[in-house]
């Protein structure tokens, strides 16, 4: 042996895109291509970064193999580091050009440590033995995989157990994962839509801060909301005459139905008139006064959702509502996405006016920050702060069995710190 270790770096070009954004594919052909190589594998860690990128190490025995993409160049550069002469790196060379499907390969090899110029040194190895072991003296293999959302500055990471769901719908990239803190999980265009675990927050306050200060709420459109977590809640209110819930991409529908079944669980409702259609169209279409509430339970305001957050589309939701209609929207993280969350406010009262719009937070540890917000906008004489009284909604809260919405809570999301307060004046 003429050096400790061999270290192969690696360019892979034209790959296919979408595997190098797949990171449980990408994990899997690592760890195969160490084992393959004839390696130990000890812990492997993986992260996709939204909208797209892999980065991931497997360390091994005889040290690592690791990983970064670009998927929009399909360009991967790898590093094979081995030590020994058990493990053949240039097989794992050869295994990760096929699974990443790459038209050219380059690989440099370097010997690490050479040996004519190292000494040994004499040291106590009992006291430096790893205490990790199992009983029979080989390592713990350990396994981490991440999704990460992220803008430039700040990121969101979730640690998850693979892929259940992967669908390019006809317009956006749908998928749930199985985390591992927070149930399954939806993600559009790798931004994350709902989990098991959370969702109860953002579903229970869209719905029912309106329904519960509407003087009289009989019809209700709900715009997007295909995973039913909105629809389910709004179900709850019995009194209704017509809940109408217009979401654009079938896929999100299904993937919820399949995967995220406590969440989706009204979408088959008898009372639910579910239509899969552009709600912009939707909304354009209807008849003048013909809601007493609109939800607008969109995704960020990228990609399929970017219409919902313009100044023609919420002029036609005033619109569409009745005299004392409300219109809510979720109006994204005052700190993640500070710009969005000013000109929605700014665009909303030049609709609705400067008092009729009010601003309401909720904790949603899912959510990059965790602090969300939604706006309450009022045609008439509706107000957020006047809810119906207290036993009738102590009473609600207890048989819909709700987990966040109280008669407090409702008053409290109101209270804006002063940051949020100067940011929409
Ligand atoms: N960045 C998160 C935006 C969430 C928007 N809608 C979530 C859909 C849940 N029904």
């Amino acid at each position: 042996m003429a050096s400790l270790g061999r270290h192969i770096i690696v360019e892979y070009y034209n790959c296919s895109p979408e595997l190098l954004n797949d990171v449980v594919h990408i994990e899997k052909s690592m760890e195969n291509a160490a084992e393959e190589a004839g390696a130990t594998i000890i812990n492997s860690t993986f992260h996709h970064f939204s909208p797209y990128g892999v980065s991931g190490v497997v360390v091994i025995q005889e040290s690592h193999l690791a990983i970064h993409t670009w998927p929009e160049y399909g360009y991967a550069s790898v590093d094979l580091f081995t030590c020994g002469d058990t493990v053949n790196p240039w097989v794992s060379y050869q295994m990760l050009k096929e699974a990443f499907e790459a038209d050219h390969g380059s690989a440099v090899e370097l010997s690490r440590g050479e040996m004519a110029l190292l000494k040994r040194k004499n040291f106590n190895v009992k006291s430096m033995r790893d205490e990790k072991s199992s009983e029979d003296g080989s390592p713990i293999r350990t396994r981490d995989v991440w999704f990460t959302e992220r803008d430039d500055k700040i990121a969101l990471s979730l640690k998850h157990d693979g892929k259940l769901y992967d669908v390019q719908s006809d317009f956006q990239k749908v998928a749930v994962y199985k985390t591992q803190a927070y149930g399954n999980m939806l993600t559009l265009d790798g931004m994350v839509m709902t989990t098991e675990v959370d969702e109860y927050v953002y579903h229970e306050m869209i719905t029912h801060v309106p329904l519960l200060t509407h003087p009289n709420p009989k019809r209700v459109l709900i715009i997007g909301g295909g995973d039913g977590g909105t629809a389910r809640e709004v179900l709850k209110h019995e009194g209704l005459e017509e809940v109408v819930m217009v979401e654009i991409d079938d896929k999100v529908i299904e993937a919820s139905k399949i995967h995220l079944p406590s969440i989706s669980q009204s979408l088959d409702h008898p009372k639910l008139n579910l239509i899969v259609d552009d709600g912009i169209r939707y909304v354009n279409d209807a008849a003048d006064n013909s809601f007493d509430l609109v939800i607008v339970d969109s995704t960020d305001p990228v990609g399929p959702a970017e219409g919902l957050f313009s100044v023609d589309f919420y002029k036609e939701v005033y619109r569409i509502l009745t005299d004392d209609g409300i219109m809510i929207t979720q109006s994204e993280s005052p700190r993640f996405n500070s710009k969005v969350f000013k000109e929605i406010y700014q665009t909303y009262r030049g609709i609705f006016g400067q008092d009729q719009v009010h601003c309401y937070l909720a904790y949603i540890p899912t959510y990059p920050t965790g602090m969300w917000s939604f706006s309450y906008s009022s045609k008439g004489a509706a107000h957020p702060m006047r809810q119906k009284p207290k036993e009738e909604l102590d009473a609600f809260v207890k048989s819909a069995k709700l987990k966040y919405y109280n008669a407090e809570m409702h008053q409290a999301s109101f209270a804006l710190p002063t940051f949020v307060r100067e940011m929409i004046g």
